[in-house]
């Protein structure tokens, strides 16, 4: 159901909305992908929201008395932002019902969460929630592991990843040894009013799918490939650099669905080899070093040519 008309798409980073609902100073990560992910939702979103964050390193932005943001945050354990959400929801909706909240002052409700609990622990409430057609807004912070506990594997490390639980060694060279799971298909088939992948380096297709989401009553989803530079190996300075380098090597494909409808929304000209991605990173490093991994590499390929070509996009 729709609630009110889309706003009209921005163009280039230039039309980027100047305002800044998180402001500079917080405890997480020098070129923590998920705080820049962040920062531009916000933009998209306003100051008139209320965040519901399940535990992992974004609790560490808001502790009693700090914030770095101007609208309000409640933390929950990891599996349950969800049906804090509903509650929140539940709240606003009473208040206005008994005229003690001007609906022009109403909020967004945001489930702020990392993978760690949006593919695994907090699934079954998300599941509950978009069937029940809750009206929210549903952010995933995706650093492909349990990043505040040690990077530990989650249900979206990748194949060929090593973590805390997933050392290459002699029983399994490559790390962790099966493949992600696809949580944009799992949403889908609950075939919520929108859903979406966004990439910290796409601002302008970010702010543009929080722009068309506003106009839907219910579940509004998104998913963000975000570098992670203490668990991925990397230098905080090549964050964005990944980022780009993840959506153009085709790992991470940028897309929205309209209940259920997918549409690419964009799709690189030529596609990058998949290790000019990988190879930057010591999270992978052992695949190259001491001896390259062909056949794991080969299989990473494969993986992504397969998904291209079954939506028959692969040039
Ligand atoms: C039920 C439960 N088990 C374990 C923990 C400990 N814990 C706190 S944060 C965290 C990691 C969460 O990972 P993720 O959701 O991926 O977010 P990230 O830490 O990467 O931001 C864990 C395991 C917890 N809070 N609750
Ligand atoms: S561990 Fe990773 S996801 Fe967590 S704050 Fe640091 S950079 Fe961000």
């Amino acid at each position: 159901m729709e609630k009110t008309p889309e706003a009209a798409p921005v163009r280039s980073i230039k039309d980027l909305p100047s305002e800044e609902n998180i402001l500079p100073g917080t405890p997480v990560c020098a070129g923590c992908g998920g705080l820049l992910t962040l920062r531009y939702c916000l933009k998209a979103l306003g100051s008139n929201v209320v965040i519901v964050n399940a535990a992992g390193c974004f609790t560490l932005l808001s502790i009693y008395p700090f914030t770095p943001f101007k609208s309000s945050w409640l933390y929950t354990a990891m599996a349950c932002a969800p049906a804090g959400a509903q509650g929140v929801r539940d709240a606003l909706d009473v208040l206005i019902e008994k005229e003690r909240l001007d609906p022009e002052d109403d909020l967004k409700v945001v489930v702020l969460t990392g993978d760690g609990a949006a593919y695994g622990m907090g699934l079954a409430s998300t599941s509950a929630a978009i069937h029940r057609n809750l009206d929210f807004y549903y952010i995933c912070y995706n650093n492909e592991a349990y990043g505040n506990t040690g990077f530990q594997q989650s249900e979206a490390t990748p194949f060929g990843s090593k973590t805390g639980t997933t050392p290459p060694g002699k029983t399994s060279p490559a790390g962790k040894d099966f493949p992600e799971k696809d949580l944009f298909e799992i949403w889908n088939s609950h075939k919520p009013p929108y859903l979406a992948t966004i990439s910290p380096a796409h601002p302008v297709d970010l702010i543009n799918k929080f722009k068309k989401a506003e106009k839907y009553r219910g579940p509004k989803l998104f998913i963000a490939l975000s570098p992670c530079p203490p668990g991925w190996a990397t230098d905080p300075s090549l964050s964005v650099k990944l980022a780009k380098l993840s959506v153009d090597t085709g790992i991470w494909a940028l897309k929205e669905s309209v209940y259920g409808e997918v549409e690419h929304t964009y799709i690189p000209k030529s596609f990058k080899p998949v290790e000019d991605y990988l190879k930057l990173q010591g999270r992978f490093a052992h695949l190259f070093k001491p001896t390259r991994q062909e056949e794991t590499l080969k299989r990473i390929q494969e993986m992504v040519d397969d998904y291209w070509n079954r939506y028959k996009l692969l040039l």
